[in-house]
């Protein structure tokens, strides 16, 4: 097990297209649990094998209370979607920053599992926000690409400076 670096805003490879994983294999499962491993350390709800510079259509989340409920879900998609909501989002590739994003309210999703199983299912709320987050990432985009480029701009700014700065290890 291992945690992986997350990439960050504006390194380039956070805007390459993810290819579909054809063979669910000892590797496909290993960079899963890495993924998952990445996200609770990092503290996130959720994760993209793009932020760990890994093009492949793999997301790891984990929306419970408890941190006791990890979803892997390879080739992720979206079905169907509705409506339109407003949720303040954060991203471990934009570090530190939240704004508020509008998307889909409610969608069906579909997926396979480390089983090669297909799964379907609807979701609303926090769920369906972060799914949306997570396969945007497997397609080279980020949250803040919704605002305007000026606040684009000004992260980006603010972003470079702090990860110039020599980082404190333990
Ligand atoms: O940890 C995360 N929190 C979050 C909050 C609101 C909307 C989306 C997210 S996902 C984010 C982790 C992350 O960057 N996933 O790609
Ligand atoms: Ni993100």
């Amino acid at each position: 097990m291992t945690v992986l670096t997350v990439l960050h805003f504006p390194d380039p490879n956070l805007r390459k297209k993810a290819v579909a994983i054809e063979v669910i294999d000892a590797e496909v499962k290993i960079l899963a649990q890495d993924l998952l491993e990445t996200m609770y350390a990092e503290k996130g709800i959720g994760l993209a094998a793009t932020q760990a510079n890994v093009q492949r259509r793999l997301i790891v989340m984990d929306l419970s209370e408890e941190k006791n409920n990890p979803v892997i879900m390879i080739n992720p998609e979206i079905t169907a979607s509705e409506g339109t909501e407003e949720m303040q989002e954060g991203c471990l590739s934009v570090p530190g920053f939240y704004e508020t994003v509008q998307r889909s309210e409610k969608i069906n999703y579909h997926y396979l599992d480390l089983n090669g199983d297909h799964i379907s299912g609807t979701a609303d709320g926090l769920l369906a926000v972060c799914v949306q987050h997570e396969i945007d990432h497997l397609n080279g985009k980020l949250f803040i690409d919704y605002l305007s480029p000026l606040k684009r701009r000004i992260i980006q700014k603010k972003i470079l400076k702090q990860d110039k700065q020599p980082q404190q290890l333990l």
